[in-house]
């Protein structure tokens, strides 16, 4: 099939396993939380940057304060959480590992506990409504399945991680495999995360599986040293890694030899002006070693994208074949956290899936 055709990507089977619950709300829901509270007076403009827009980092993270502010109820979570899983599921992501940071808010009673239980109701409807996927797979359908990972917002320091990763832990061993790990996100310019050590620690040691957001930005250089001596199951961004960029080889020979799989999200970052053009997107450094790279859209509201859109990018910007895009997908169920069982139905999917579509 053609690698232009946007059916193409829309078609291919796809893994998301990077996607932040308040940075994936679409537009669409969006209008319908403005209408629910419209004495905040947020206008659309306030939670979504255009595709040729280009902020400051610090400018995006100001976009999630004011939809933290459209999404701060029970009822909400579950409306945004049920609405992103199906968004997903329509863009042909056959595997969504959702991650997001549990708030509370008093006013409307929202607790840490209330909020993760909300985010796996939201899953266990979508299942029961037919959005997971389907054992008797055949082609063209649109189902996801779907997990969670708990996130850690690194600017609430570390005592709040340490509670964030016991609240995790209690939910891994009750929720019946959807809470399979935690994810270290938040401000990459604010704390340390020598701090966070004993709480990222502890989660490792119960079982959960670690997402770490690394070397966003070049500051990070330290930090990463010690935080890929966990090491973490999987990396985010890991813009700043490679010596190439103010990295080191201390730090690619710590992520090869232990072949750490980095999510990577092109929109995101050039957007966010962490990577100056898609050209120059460290993509290409880690995808011509071979190394696994997972195509993610880390907000796919916030910044305009769907995954989708991420392949066809990348096939764009780096001359991928329909057979490598293919493989770029498929080499991404290896990456995932859930059990073998699952691993082996996606890869059969994807193997079904590849007579009809490429
Ligand atoms: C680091 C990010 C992020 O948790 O409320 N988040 N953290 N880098 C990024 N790159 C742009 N994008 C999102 O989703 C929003 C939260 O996810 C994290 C931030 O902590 C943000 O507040 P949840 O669902």
């Amino acid at each position: 099939m053609d690698t232009e055709s946007a059916l193409f990507y829309r078609q291919l089977p796809k893994v998301e396993l990077h996607a932040h619950l308040n940075g994936s709300v679409s537009s669409e829901t969006m209008d319908l939380l403005m209408k629910r509270k419209p004495h905040l007076n947020i206008e659309r403009g306030m939670t979504a940057i255009l595709r040729e827009q280009r902020r400051s980092l610090d400018e995006c993270f100001q976009v999630f304060k004011v939809i933290h502010q459209l999404v701060d109820s029970g009822e909400d979570i579950l409306l945004v959480a049920k609405a992103v899983i199906q968004e997903f599921a329509a863009d042909g992501v056959k595997y969504l590992e959702l991650r997001s940071t549990p708030r509370e808010v008093t006013e409307t009673g929202l607790t840490k506990q209330i909020y993760i239980e909300t985010v796996l109701e939201a899953i266990r409807q979508c299942k029961q409504e037919g959005v997971d996927i389907d054992v008797r797979h055949t082609g063209g359908i649109s189902t996801c399945l779907n997990r969670f990972l708990v996130a850690v917002d690194r600017r609430h320091g570390p005592e709040v991680a340490m509670e964030t990763v016991k609240l995790a832990e209690d939910f891994m061993l009750c929720s019946g495999g959807t809470v399979v790990g935690l994810d270290l996100s938040g401000d990459p310019t604010v704390g340390h995360g020598k701090t966070l050590l004993p709480a990222l620690q502890k989660a490792k040691n119960c079982g959960l599986k670690l997402a770490l957001h690394l070397s966003e930005v070049p500051s990070q250089r330290d930090e990463s040293e010690l935080l890929l001596n966990l090491p973490p199951d999987r990396i985010g961004h890991g813009t700043f890694l490679h010596p190439e960029v103010g990295g080191s080889d201390s730090l690619v020979d710590k992520v090869c030899k232990q072949n750490i799989p980095i999510e990577m999200c092109l929109t995101s970052n050039v957007i966010g002006q962490t990577v100056p053009s898609y050209d120059k997107h460290h993509f290409q450094y880690w995808y011509n070693r071979g190394h696994p790279c997972v195509l993610c859209t880390d907000d796919k509201g916030v910044f305009s994208t769907d995954l989708s859109q991420e392949y066809q990018l990348a096939a764009s910007t780096f001359k991928l074949s329909a057979e490598d895009v293919w493989n770029l997908s498929q080499q991404a169920i290896g990456c995932t956290f859930a059990p073998e069982p699952i691993k082996q139905k996606l890869e059969k999917m994807w193997a079904e899936l590849k007579q009809q579509i490429l």
